[in-house]
């Protein structure tokens, strides 16, 4: 059955805002021009094995000399807000001590020229880039050192760059970083370390409420966040087992920061199961709880979860096991091109509502959400921009976010897609592309997708028709 097309309305209060989303290491390449410092991205990609054919960050989208046609692009996609971040390394190259004025200087440039075009950035400080000096000095996020040295990070940029922005965030997928990087040795730094990961989990949360308080000493008014990431837990049967397990799995992926940030303190279900778990302090607790003031989360994909007691996942004994597919062989969704990613708009609502109901936000912003679709990277260019599933993402899942918004009440104020551009994802090189901008990496040569035609139409109307069929007959 046909429904009406459904209206996200553009003069709510506050406004609900539509963007694209990007990440500085993921873009930019000119890892060593103007003096930028080597990040730990950097070094890891230099060994061998760790990233997809050897693929390297090193030119990526080359967006650091491409800024200008790429944001005349947006412009004409009609793009209203553009999620970036600030390399760390650009500005500090050696984590701290001696500014590098020309890394300023780029993001001025940017910042500027967005802002002729109409674009509202929003800005990361933190996304994944650590200088690699830090991580040599005293192991990065494994340290309490790291907490003074990020709040002068962050205090530089608010001085240098506070006036161009209103929406901020401090750290993207600490989950992901700390974890990936420092627990498992999936990411840069390339740890294999559980309590790292924690030691990486608490001073992400000093650091970020450090920051937080240079923020609004120096920018009353203006907005901060963190992105957090969180795939949906269904429980894979009826069972009690099954639904606490699904329950104890958004709490250790999305709770172990949202909980010290709105509660002062980890879930339960953690500290009842990670001996190694840093404890937070009263003091500490004071300076989380309020720090954000907008919930920014970043969602993809959702998982099965099953209760089985002993299990120890990638942030230790956890007491519960993830699949995608169930014992009689049914995937929960389509298959990605990341084999993580499976289409589950269904659950992007369910996670939607998880936030509101545990945290009662103000506002929810979706600051990622994204596809590779499935079979992309090896097809000819003219069946690439024909990206018919990457079309039907974007509509089922805004649809389902629009549904929330409109029938379950929740706050949701913004959507950014993830991403303009084809670019460096991480382990896998080049070889995934969630842009709806196609990336010739051997020329440097843009090509729209029916995503970005797909999206710019939402973006002109703020309406959304949920049974739109690409393509259109
Ligand atoms: C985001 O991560 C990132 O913020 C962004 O930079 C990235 O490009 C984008 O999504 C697309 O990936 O391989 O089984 O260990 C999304 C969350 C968490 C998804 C880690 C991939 C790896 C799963 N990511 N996960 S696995």
């Amino acid at each position: 059955p046909k429904r009406e097309a459904l209206e996200i309305e553009a003069d709510q209060t506050p406004p609900f805002y539509l963007g694209m989303a990007t990440a500085a290491p993921q873009i930019e390449g000119a890892n060593a021009t103007d003096g930028r410092g080597p990040s730990i991205w950097d070094i890891y990609e230099g060994i061998p094995g760790k990233i997809e054919n050897g693929d390297t960050s090193a030119v990526a989208d080359d967006f650091y000399h491409r800024y200008l046609d790429d944001i005349g692009a947006m412009r004409l996609l009609g793009v209203k807000r553009f999620r970036m971040s600030i390399a760390w390394p650009r500005i500090l190259p050696n984590g701290d001590g001696q500014i590098n004025q020309k890394g300023l200087d780029f993001y001025s440039r940017v910042l500027e020229a967005l802002l002729v075009a109409g674009i509202e950035p929003h800005i990361t400080l933190y996304h994944w880039d650590l200088p690699q000096a830090l991580q040599d000095r005293f192991g990065g996020w494994n340290s309490a050192q790291i907490v003074p040295v990020f709040a002068q990070y962050a205090s530089v940029v608010f001085n240098a760059l506070g006036n161009y922005a209103s929406h901020w965030t401090t750290f993207n997928e600490p989950w992901t970083f700390c974890f990936l990087g420092y627990g498992q040795g999936s990411g840069a730094p390339g740890l294999n370390d559980k309590a790292q990961a924690w030691n990486c989990v608490y001073n992400v949360l000093q650091a970020h409420a450090a920051a937080v308080k240079q923020f609004r000493a120096l920018m009353p008014g203006a907005k901060i966040s963190m992105n957090l990431n969180c795939d949906w837990g269904q429980p894979l049967s009826g069972s009690q087992a099954d639904a606490d397990a699904a329950q104890r799995k958004i709490e250790f992926m999305l709770g172990a920061f949202a909980d010290p940030i709105f509660f002062g303190d980890f879930p339960a279900s953690v500290k009842q199961r990670i001996s190694y778990l840093p404890q937070i302090t009263s003091q500490m607790a004071a300076d989380l709880k309020g720090s954000i003031d907008y919930f920014a989360l970043n969602h993809y994909t959702s998982t099965y979860v099953i209760g089985q007691q002993g299990a120890v996942g990638l942030q230790g004994p956890c007491d519960y096991i993830e699949t995608q597919v169930t014992p009689d062989s049914h995937l929960i969704g389509d298959e990605a091109d990341s084999d993580w990613l499976k289409v589950t708009p269904w659950g992007f609502r369910l996670m939607l509502n998880w936030v509101n109901n545990r945290y009662h936000p103000s506002e929810i912003v979706v600051t990622e959400n994204g596809i590779s679709m499935k079979g992309e990277n090896d097809m000819p260019l003219a069946q690439a921009l024909e990206d018919t599933q990457q079309v039907n993402f974007y509509r089922d899942y805004i649809a389902a976010a629009t549904d929330a918004v409109k029938y379950d009440k929740v706050p949701m104020t913004g959507y950014f897609a993830w991403s303009l551009l084809d670019n460096f994802e991480w382990g896998s090189g080049y070889s995934k592309r969630f842009g709806v901008v196609h990336v010739d990496y051997r020329t440097q040569q843009r090509f729209y997708k029916a995503s970005a035609k797909f999206l710019t139409q939402l973006f002109n109307t703020t309406v959304l028709d949920p049974t739109f069929t690409y393509p259109s007959d």
